[in-house]
């Protein structure tokens, strides 16, 4: 029997637009750019031969247009694993679910989804403006352990294998490992180096700052620097990237996180003026999904 979504659970706008985004389903492109920061869409935007569509409630800004004549969505998620929760969420409804019918399509869209943000390197070899595409993420944050079926898009073995090297504390969320996209990770590989990140579910102590708060576990920074499985090794902390790769591989869309190395944790160093190692990225991943 067709299950129908109650009124509560999708929640639509009087103009017939998803609850976050205020986006109706012929507003959104099916290769989608997402990005932390609201400003960060502009910059993205302002290379679009042409604009159709724009929208923006709270931290969800979002423009439609056209990039060498290929129909494109920017759209930002703001800082956080939850965000991107709300933001997988209402693009799939959008593709996938009849908004007038509350029920489930029976022929589904996939979607390409490339997160475009800033990162914090913990290997030395990484330089600032730095791109790293996150082959493998590891949610620190907790997100997708509550999905029914989780596990079998999560690498059990190498979770295992991390949980017993950091003596993982139990107070914290079960980490959770997820691959991107094989097929945009090629298609992006020769302009970014191929790393394994870490989402945390903060900028501070989950990412081993210490500012006027220690983190819980002092050593944890150097547990996860020092992690090495079937030839992997962490290279960098950002915020959003494995709930981004475990949502969409549980709903079936293809999607990966390539972000700009803003801060060198190993060096000590940062940089507050990457906007134009941030411009690169976008202009070169812009004429990689152009040709896709
Ligand atoms: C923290 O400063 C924010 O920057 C990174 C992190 O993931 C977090 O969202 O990405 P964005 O630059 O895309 O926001
Ligand atoms: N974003 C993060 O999440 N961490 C950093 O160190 C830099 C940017």
């Amino acid at each position: 029997m067709t299950r129908m979504i109650a009124p509560s659970e999708l929640i639509v706008n009087s103009d017939g637009s998803v609850f976050h985004l205020h986006l109706r389903p012929e507003q959104l492109a099916r290769t989608v750019i997402l990005v932390g920061d609201p400003g960060r869409v502009e910059q993205v935007a302002s290379r679009f031969d042409r604009i159709e569509h724009r929208a923006a409630n709270r931290e969800f800004v979002t423009a439609t247009g056209y990039y060498a004549g290929k129909r494109m969505t920017v759209l930002s998620t703001g800082i956080g694993t939850d965000n991107i929760d709300i933001v997988v969420n209402e693009l799939d409804a959008l593709v996938n679910i009849d908004l007038r019918t509350r029920t489930e399509k029976e022929e589904k869209t996939r979607l390409t989804l490339v997160r475009l943000g800033t990162c914090g390197a913990i290997r030395p070899e990484l330089q600032l403006g730095d791109r790293i595409l996150s082959r493998i993420s590891v949610g620190l944050d907790g997100l997708l352990n509550f999905y029914e079926g989780s596990e079998a898009v999560c690498d059990r073995e190498m979770e295992r294998a991390f949980v017993e090297h950091t003596g993982w504390n139990s107070r914290l969320a079960t980490p959770y490992f997820v691959r991107c996209s094989d097929y945009l990770a090629e298609l992006f590989a020769p302009d970014t180096v191929e790393g394994m990140t870490a989402s945390a579910p903060g900028f501070y102590a989950p990412q081993g700052r210490y500012l006027r708060l220690a983190p819980a576990d002092r050593r944890l920074n150097e547990k996860i620097e020092s992690f090495e499985y079937g030839g992997h090794r962490f290279t960098n902390f950002e915020m959003e990237g494995s709930a981004l790769a475990g949502l969409s591989r549980l709903m079936g869309h293809d999607a990966v996180t390539i972000c700009t190395v803003i801060a060198q944790r190993v060096a000590l160093e940062s940089d507050t003026d990457y906007r134009p190692f941030v411009d690169k990225m976008i202009a070169t991943c812009l004429e990689k999904l152009a040709g896709i």
